[in-house]
């Protein structure tokens, strides 16, 4: 069986057509969506991520601004430039880029952002209303692998779905939101004993490890749908995710490429969730 290949760029294209009609109206209506990201040093990974959201944000035409620091910002001086945003209107969404410098606390920046303007979903209250299935910002590599298998048509429901990595950003709360729908989750990791045996039990494979070719064809059950969430370079600079891809699609029934799977869904769903940051602001 050779599987199908879900384009995360196709389905981003669809869902940012519509984005963009509804900021057109919500701007008819007065109320322009804006989003800034504030970068603290120089990361390249980061800059082109960055790159990516602000073409994205263009696109859709939400009001987009870089807030770029060098590398030496203090952390008091990185809370006071998310205070004055969490006091600025003409900004629905902030977001901070990880990673940060080491001297800054990532959890002490991210608990300064408002809960409401938290687009990234990173902050204690989205994810604790995540946990407790209530309305919230779900963060966006998460939210944008449940919208490709909706799209896709693959109900988690009884399945049993297996995420490997368990990072905040990441891992967690994708297996927390197959779970909501239904799925069987187990969670891989470092730690984990024979990961194979378990990756090839799963229907649902989610791989968020940062590791190339983690994952090879052997690991996976006929028929699954995997889910390549990793970003790395190979020995030759391109970019890779953590599955082989060419084995993998052999075995699997549909399967995310890198780049051009996870990635464009993610920067698509931080737009979703700043026009939905900024719909709130109406009335
Ligand atoms: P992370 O914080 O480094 O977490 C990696 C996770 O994988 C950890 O839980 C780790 O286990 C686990 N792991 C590492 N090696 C493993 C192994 N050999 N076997 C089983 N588990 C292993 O990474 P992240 O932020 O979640 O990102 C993961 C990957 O996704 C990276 O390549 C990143 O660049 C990429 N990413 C892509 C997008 C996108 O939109 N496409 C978005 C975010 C991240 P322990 O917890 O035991 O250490
Ligand atoms: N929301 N995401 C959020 N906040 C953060 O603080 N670090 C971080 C984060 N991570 C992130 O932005 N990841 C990410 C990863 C890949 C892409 C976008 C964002 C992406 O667009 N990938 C493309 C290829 C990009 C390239 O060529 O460099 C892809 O097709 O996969």
């Amino acid at each position: 069986m050779t599987a199908s290949i879900i384009s995360g760029t196709e389905i981003a294209k669809q869902t940012r057509s519509q984005l963009a009609k509804e900021v057109a109206q919500l701007r008819e209506e007065g109320v322009a969506p804006g989003l800034v990201i504030i970068l603290v040093g120089d990361n390249p990974a980061s800059l082109s991520y960055i790159k990516g959201k602000r073409k994205a944000s263009e696109e859709i035409g939400i009001d987009f601004k870089l807030e770029q620091f060098p590398e030496s910002l203090s952390e008091e001086d990185l809370l006071r430039v998310i205070d004055s945003y969490n006091e600025d209107s003409r900004f629905h969404g902030i977001l901070v880029q990880l990673p940060l410098p080491k001297h800054i606390d990532e959890i002490a920046v991210i608990e300064k952002i408002s809960p409401e303007k938290d687009v990234d979903g990173f902050h204690p209250v989205n994810l604790g209303r995540m946990l407790t299935g209530q309305k919230c910002f779900l963060s966006c590599t998460p939210a944008g692998i449940m919208e490709m298998l909706r799209i896709k048509g693959v109900d988690p429901a009884g399945k049993h779905a297996v995420v490997v990595g368990r990072s905040n950003i990441v891992g967690k709360p994708v297996g927390q939101l197959l779970l909501k729908e239904n799925a069987t989750v187990s969670y891989c990791h470092s730690r984990t004993r024979d990961l194979s045996s378990i990756t090839k039990q799963a229907d649902i494979l989610v791989v968020a490890a940062g590791k190339a070719n983690l994952i090879t064809g052997n690991d996976i059950k006929p028929g699954a749908v995997v889910i390549d969430v990793g970003m790395n370079r190979n020995e030759h600079g391109k970019l890779c995710g953590d599955v082989a891809f060419d084995e993998a699609k052999e075995v699997a029934s549909l399967i995310t490429p890198v780049p051009g799977g996870v990635g464009p869904m993610t920067i698509t769903m931080l737009a979703y969730n700043t026009v939905e940051a900024a719909k709130k602001t109406r009335s």
